[in-house]
């Protein structure tokens, strides 16, 4: 079956490629107008902001061609943006006249006192007995990340709710048009079932009402795995003790990038990170290997995948200039769904804080303005700093620790540090957290350098920290050394997801043991 895809130029649409290729679908990319009109069947994925999309199809003259194809009621699966493009206009910006309209209602930002954006692993509550839903049982989980969801004026569009907060409309089906706010090619082999429903279904229209309950938001188990070059030149997957990678001299090396995320992946890890942990020093496009692991990866992997280090603005030794908008588009078409600056992040946190101005121009503002704000992750490397009392470091969120300092010391600050820990800076980790989130990240990746490789369990005083003081979804990072520290961070602190490297990396606790174990503290996972 030949399957049409819709790309406006916005994000990842590798792994859908990927994705739908896997499932036996050959790929058309959309081109001109008129490739949408002789579409089979027609795939249009979304992310960012509405406007930007609406006014890209404008420039394209695809806005015409599209209702002409759904108005014939021809096959169509939105996702994510590209559902959302189907109403009537957004909250994000009101385009009421520009907007396809093919269903009436709007697109609203979640009104809710949980993080926003949406991110992570929910349930599905099914409204319509569709053949593209074949197949998905009750308990399956689908990966979501998005700050808008639609408002459908007619509810008997509604193909499922998922609630966060609130229910809402979480997919849309009016005859062979239907739509997901979820992403399929992100959602394992729930949402590579969809994808073949979809591409095989002779008939998609859906046989009639039903109401089947489904599961709430999961707490996300991330395997982190840190890339960079070993003395030979290979690129390995290494991990540092409080970040220093050497043994005996020698680059830990733990396995290839590639097969290990697609290990991690068969285990259930619901998403996957590397951090190029050199891109501090090197360019990472000049790290063409970097960009293979991501490519290769997607190509099997189907869960998120992060990107970090080196994202920021470079000039090559040939005088060329690369703003961190070009080096993260190369990253996400190389097939990651979001990458994740480091000491960039803290050098614009601490101009905007100083200026107290936003200039449009940094790296965080710029790519989350094109690819939304769930596409960029803030990686926060602190070290405790101990003090006598909060008078001794007046300019930071300073704590009262239950631990003491080596001095005896009852309060500490986590200070922010740059270049993998290297260069320590005036910023403590709570008001890095909080100035990257109001110039537009998405998500605050916290590590700890006290913690790394240690396994003595999360620093939970970090992360409650950060926390309680932004509304921006918090992977908690560093020092995970057993499956209780899983359970101990979600039940202690609000973290959305935990993240561990070493204790995968040496099979001392597989990823599957870890979701076993927070299933039966009560803890909701994707299984
Ligand atoms: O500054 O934008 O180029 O990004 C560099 C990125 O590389 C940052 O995200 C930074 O955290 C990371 N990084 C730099 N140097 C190191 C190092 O280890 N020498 N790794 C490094 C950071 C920490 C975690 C680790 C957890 C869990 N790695 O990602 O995976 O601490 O480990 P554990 O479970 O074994 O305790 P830029």
């Amino acid at each position: 079956m030949k399957i049409t895809v819709l790309d406006y130029g916005a994000g990842n649409v590798r792994s859908l490629i990927n994705a739908v290729e896997k499932m036996g679908g050959t790929i058309k990319m959309v081109e001109t107008p008129r490739d949408i009109l002789d579409a089979e069947k027609l795939i249009f994925p979304g992310v960012g902001n509405y406007a930007s999309m609406i006014k890209i199809l404008h420039e394209r003259n695809f806005v015409e061609p599209l209702r002409e194809y759904l108005n014939a009621d021809r096959p169509f699966l939105g996702i994510c943006v590209g559902m959302q493009a189907l109403f009537e206009g957004s909250e994000e910006e009101i385009i009421a006249k520009e907007s396809i309209g093919f269903f009436k209602g709007r697109v609203e930002r979640f009104k809710t006192g949980l993080s926003v954006p949406h991110i992570g692993w929910n349930g599905i509550n099914i409204k319509q007995d569709s053949p593209l839903l074949a197949g998905v049982a009750p308990d399956t989980k689908f990966y979501f990340v998005h700050s808008y969801h639609i408002v459908p004026e007619d509810p008997s569009v509604i193909l499922a709710t998922t609630t966060y907060d609130y229910p809402y409309a979480s997919a849309v089906q009016q005859g062979n048009v239907m739509g997901t706010q979820f992403h399929p090619e992100k959602s394992g082999r729930a949402g590579m079932q969809l994808l073949e429903n979809f591409i095989t279904a002779r008939d998609l229209r859906a046989k009639g009402p039903v109401d089947i309950p489904g599961r709430g938001l999961s707490k996300r188990v991330i395997a982190c795995l840190d890339v960079r070059s070993n003395d030979n030149g290979d690129l390995v997957v290494t991990k540092g003790d409080q970040y220093d990678v050497r043994e005996e001299g020698s680059v830990r090396n733990l396995g290839k990038p590639v097969s290990l995320a697609g290990k991690y992946y068969e285990q259930g890890a619901d998403e996957i990170t590397f951090l190029n942990i050199t891109g501090f020093r090197d360019f990472p496009l000049e790290d063409m290997p970097m960009l293979q692991v991501l490519e290769e990866t997607s190509k099997n992997v189907f869960v998120p995948l992060t990107i970090g280090g080196g994202i920021r603005e470079f000039t090559d030794s040939n005088g060329k200039h690369y703003t961190a908008l070009d080096v993260a588009a190369r990253y996400f078409r190389s097939g990651a769904d979001k990458i994740s600056i480091g000491s960039d992040a803290v050098y614009v946190a601490e101009a905007y804080i100083e200026s107290g101005e936003k200039t449009g121009k940094s790296a965080i503002e710029q790519i989350s303005l094109v690819y939304g704000a769930q596409a960029v992750v803030i990686s926060i490397d602190p070290r405790r700093v101990w003090v006598d009392s909060p008078e001794a470091a007046p300019k930071h969120h300073v704590i009262k620790s239950p631990e003491r300092g080596p001095n005896g010391e009852a309060y500490c600050w986590y200070q922010c540090t740059v270049r993998g820990g290297r260069e320590a800076r005036d910023i403590d980790a709570v008001a890095l957290a909080k100035a990257c989130e109001a110039l537009g990240a998405g998500e605050i990746l916290l590590n700890c350098i006290d913690k790394d490789g240690t396994n003595s369990g999360f620093d939970l005083d970090l992360v409650n920290a950060v926390r309680n003081n932004v509304t921006i979804p918090v992977i908690a990072s560093s020092g995970a050394g057993c499956e209780a520290h899983f359970s101990e961070v979600f039940q202690k602190t609000g973290a959305e997801a935990a993240l561990a490297a070493g204790i995968f990396h040496r099979e001392e606790v597989p990823v599957q043991s870890v979701k076993k174990h927070l299933a039966d503290q009560g803890i909701e996972v994707r299984q």
